[in-house]
């Protein structure tokens, strides 16, 4: 008989994020056997039960439901997974605290400041485990990049900037809200890029280098109306097709960020660039096992940016796959996720980032497009009274 302990996981959601997650839990027990925890994929949840049903045969769900609810009212679920859209986020968070489940949310928190609030307090309340799906933490160079910062390498931090780049919108006559489109649907979203794909920057930004102070950014929707699916009219495009701003970190550093879903050629190019005194890193997603880095008192003959190829297993998670030199991918960085969150459950510890610390990123984004539409600069306030 095993010694581990089932952590019974009902996943809510079975697109694109639920695949991703699925693919963490079954990697654990391979890769990660040192863990007390073991994922037991009990339930999976979506409401097209065709669909949700060959979804559980893939990838091994006992149980199939179409009701979220009863999800969350059957006893034997331990963690409930939110990977459904932003809409929903909310109500089966706060829903799912409230039975005291853990749970676990797909990045953004919620489409505002205010629901994320919201979501919060009940998770805090409950005192239930948590977690926010802010999966690219856990990309070996992006963690080696935290454990060089936090080392004090760097000296003092001057600059920090992220792009996060995509082309997948250009298209005048693209739909928008329904099935694989509700990310542009603002009612359903919350935000365009903003939510979606600053987040995920703003999220390393905070980890990396601390809180940000304030900041300043202009938005732009550039086709203004689309073909609703839903509702088959015509409608006014409420999202942000790009966003840049410029902000101050607490450190005192000077941020930069764009990102788009209308820069021709790039996918998804993720880049952050972080310049201090002694030192700099940069990384790319496109290109995920390097960190690149440079070293001021490096010998200046030999001087010039260093591009590590992070596979060793010194290097963060790399002991638990292959041997040096060969590299690991995107979807490993939910599996690592996955392990951080059963590590946290055998420590009595948070697993970072949490619903509180998911809320700070989402008050960047609320001050980024406040001050987009005033045309100000806006103070970040992420205080929860
Ligand atoms: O969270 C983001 C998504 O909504 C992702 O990390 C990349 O952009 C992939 O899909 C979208």
């Amino acid at each position: 008989m095993s010694q581990k302990k089932q952590l019974n996981i009902a996943l809510i959601g079975t697109g694109f994020m639920g695949r991703t997650h699925s693919n963490g839990y079954r990697r654990i027990p391979n890769f990660f056997p040192d863990l007390q925890y073991q994922p037991v994929l009990k339930t999976v949840c979506s409401r097209n039960e065709e669909k949700t049903r060959a979804f559980a045969e893939q990838w091994g769900y006992e149980k199939v439901e179409t009701d979220w609810k009863k999800v969350i009212a059957d006893s034997s679920i331990d963690a409930v997974d939110i990977c459904t859209p932003n809409d929903t986020h909310a109500e089966i968070a706060i829903a799912a605290a409230e039975r005291g489940k853990m749970v676990l949310c797909e990045k953004p928190l919620a489409r505002t400041l205010a629901e994320s609030k919201t979501m919060v307090e009940a998770i805090e309340k409950a005192g239930v485990a948590n977690t926010v799906w802010y999966n690219y933490r856990r990309l070996p160079a992006v963690t080696l990049a935290k454990q060089i910062i936090d080392s004090g390498k760097l000296g003092r931090i001057f600059h920090y900037r992220a792009n996060f780049l995509q082309d997948w919108t250009i298209n005048a006559n693209l739909p928008q809200g329904g099935a694989g489109l509700w990310r542009m649907d603002a009612d359903v979203a919350g935000s365009g890029v903003t939510g979606d794909l600053l987040s995920h920057c703003i999220d390393t930004a905070i980890w990396l280098n601390g809180s940000i102070s304030n900041v300043t950014a202009m938005t732009e929707t550039f086709v203004k109306e689309r073909m609703h699916q839903l509702t088959g009219k015509v409608e006014k495009v409420k999202i942000d097709d790009a966003c840049a701003f410029l902000c101050r970190f607490e450190n005192g550093s000077l941020g930069l960020f764009e990102s788009t879903r209308y820069a021709r050629g790039h996918k998804a190019l993720y880049t952050f660039e972080i310049n201090g005194e002694n030192a700099s890193i940069r990384w790319d997603l496109h290109d995920l096992n390097r960190l690149e880095y440079f070293e001021n008192s490096d010998d200046s003959q030999l001087r010039g940016w260093r591009s590590i190829h992070v596979t060793d297993g010194e290097q963060p998670y790399m002991n638990k796959w292959w041997v040096p030199g060969l590299g690991i991918g995107y979807e490993h960085s939910f599996v690592h996720q996955v392990a951080d969150f059963l590590r946290s459950l055998e420590n009595n510890t948070p697993c970072s980032p949490t619903f509180r610390e998911a809320y700070e990123t989402q008050a960047v984004c609320e001050a980024v497009l406040s001050s987009a539409a005033a045309g100000t600069w806006e103070n970040v306030n992420f205080a929860i009274k």
